[in-house]
């Protein structure tokens, strides 16, 4: 096992990741901007190393400062965390090039995925159902009319290079392929360093479905079911829950099956998501994530299994602790993720946090690097805190829920805590009708 990992991240999944190598008695290395002088991940880290100025690009970004840290506090492996490096190929290739390991998938699945035409390739021949949509990149604007016509209208214009909803546009008719297309080219071009985009056909009110899956890369491969990630706004998620409200038994044993028996053909190793849109009974993948997520914890709450730690054993070269007979998935989970932000307009919202009070209790979990005192930074990421609560049922998870959130105490800064207040108690959400646009409309957007 690795006597001393280095995090190559900041705030609360730093934190995140500390904890579990901790708890498996290995050393932390914390790197950190001068931003992060005062930051948690900082203050419990058994070494730090500041890596440059404030800009990410600077410091959470820059690869050669990383290396020098890890070669200097003489760590053994780099965690990439989430956001910055993490599905960076190069870096992942650097850090095994100077002797570390990697704490994720291969260089290669991450390039893959990282190609989201490749990628879908790759779906269609693991036997995953992907979105009907062209053969590939499309090559001109004529062979964009002809495979959208084979399509049928409307059809979305995807960015081979993007993922996550960045450069996409709906086209409803050939004169809107026209339009569009050379647009969406040069802004893939320019955003991503890659021209190429493809055609999938529009569904119109789907949901945003992922499966949670854990790989050793020597035959094990498990899955700890689904997460509903439809509650989003402006492409950022909201608020996950396990399981889906929207899946019977059959539905949610049938896409944990496809995507086990597709992992284990791909080889892959280390944690990894498959996403999947879901509409009308039938769900299609879209992206592959090879990084740990955001709301993985809500996974770790209904299975017990701490992800960090099994990718940690699994870069370690051991083989999965867990069969899928082992998975007992019990009870129902939800994370609101709370940002430092005006919970109405969204405007950014750092400072310094003058009271601080943390829900607790029975099925309650709260992952934060804030404290009293500290001082959220305008540059990085608005995340400052997960609320991530289990029931035996969803409606205990969601009784616990509404009961967390008003004990939960930030301030100083503004915090989307209030959002999270009325979405809970807002009749769709408790029922469990709401598709990826229903949150948007909820806040009066569209
Ligand atoms: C789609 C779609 C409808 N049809 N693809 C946006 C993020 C990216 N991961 C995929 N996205 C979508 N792809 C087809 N063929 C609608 C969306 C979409 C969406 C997906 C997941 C969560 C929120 C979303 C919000 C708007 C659109």
């Amino acid at each position: 096992m690795f006597e001393k990992i280095l995090i190559a991240n900041r705030g609360e999944i730093a934190l995140r990741i500390h904890r579990a190598c901790r708890e498996m008695g290995i050393k932390t290395v914390a790197v950190h901007s001068t931003a992060d002088n005062a930051a948690m991940h900082v203050r419990l880290a058994d070494e730090s190393v500041c890596i440059g100025p404030p800009p990410a690009r600077e410091s959470y970004l820059n690869i050669p400062a990383i290396l020098s840290a890890a070669q200097i506090t003489g760590a053994d492996a780099i965690h990439p965390g989430l956001g910055f490096l993490a599905e960076n190929p190069g870096f992942a290739e650097m850090v095994e090039e100077h002797g570390f390991v990697f704490i994720g998938p291969s260089v290669e699945h991450i390039r893959m995925m990282g190609d989201k035409v490749a990628a879908k390739r790759a779906a269609v021949e693991l036997g995953i159902p992907v979105v009907p949509g062209s053969e590939g990149a499309v090559e001109s604007l004529d062979h964009a009319i002809s495979e959208a016509k084979r399509i049928g209208y409307p059809v979305l214009i995807k960015a081979a290079g993007g993922g996550g909803g960045r450069g996409m546009r709906v086209a409803r008719d050939e004169a809107e392929i026209k339009e569009m297309l050379p647009a969406a080219q040069r802004e893939s071009a320019a955003f991503f360093a890659n021209a190429e985009v493809y055609l999938e056909r529009y569904l119109g009110h789907p949901r945003h479905i992922e499966v949670q899956i854990l790989a050793d890369g020597q035959g094990g491969v498990i899955h700890l079911g689904e997460r509903d990630c439809s509650l989003q706004r402006s492409h950022q998620k909201v608020l996950e829950e396990t399981p889906s409200p929207a899946l019977n038994a059959e539905q949610r044993a049938e896409l944990g099956r496809v995507a086990t028996r597709a992992i284990a053909k791909l080889g892959y190793k280390s944690a990894g998501t498959i996403e999947f849109l879901f509409e009308d009974g039938r769900f299609f993948f879209i992206e592959m994530n090879t990084r740990l997520q955001v709301e993985h914890p809500i996974s770790e709450m209904v299975s017990g299994i701490d992800i960090v730690r099994e990718q940690i054993r699994i870069a370690a070269g051991a083989p999965l602790g867990y069969r899928q007979a082992d998975v007992a998935l019990a009870g129902h989970a939800i994370e609101c993720r709370v940002n430092a932000e005006h919970p109405e307009t969204f405007a950014p919202s750092p400072g310094t946090i003058t009271g601080y009070h943390a829900p607790g209790g029975m099925g309650v979990r709260v992952d934060s690097a804030l404290y009293q005192g500290y001082s959220v930074p305008p540059q990085y990421d608005s995340l400052v805190a997960k609320l991530v609560v289990h029931g035996t049922s969803r409606n205990e998870c969601l009784m616990r829920l509404r009961r967390s959130l008003e004990e939960f105490v930030i301030t100083g800064i503004e915090t989307t805590i209030p959002l999270h207040q009325r979405l809970v108690v807002a009749p769709d959400f408790i029922n469990g009708l709401y598709d990826v646009h229903w949150l948007g409309r909820f806040l009066g957007r569209g």
